[in-house]
């Protein structure tokens, strides 16, 4: 069926999914494929050091502010089907690495929904 004539008020969209995402040392714990469509990644930093997670591909560069232990953070996008990464892009002045080189880096495949 065909939408109907929408205006400003009532865009045609889908309500966001919702995606548990974990951040801890050294790894982004989430799903390996998401639908398309608008995505609420709700973040919680659940290791020992300040965390952010980024996702990148597609035209898409997008991150939740840096988040200290316990915290979370929703960060909501609209993904395209494709091929993302997410990662976390902290260095602290005292680590060797950034956090992406010591594990928290990953692909994400966006399939169509
Ligand atoms: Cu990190």
């Amino acid at each position: 069926m065909m939408p109907a004539a929408c205006d400003a008020n009532h865009p045609p969209s889908t309500p966001p999914v919702r995606v548990e995402v974990r951040l801890r040392e050294w790894a982004v714990d989430l799903p390996d494929t998401l639908p398309a469509g608008t995505l609420a990644f709700a973040v919680r930093n659940v290791g020992h050091d300040d965390h952010v997670f980024r996702i990148k591909g597609r035209g898409v560069d997008a991150a939740t502010r840096v988040l200290e232990p316990d915290l979370t953070d929703t960060l909501t996008v609209t993904l395209a089907p494709g091929r993302y990464v997410v990662e976390c892009p902290v260095k602290e002045p005292e680590e060797r690495e950034d956090h992406a080189r010591l594990g928290m880096h990953r692909r994400l495949v966006v399939i169509p929904r």
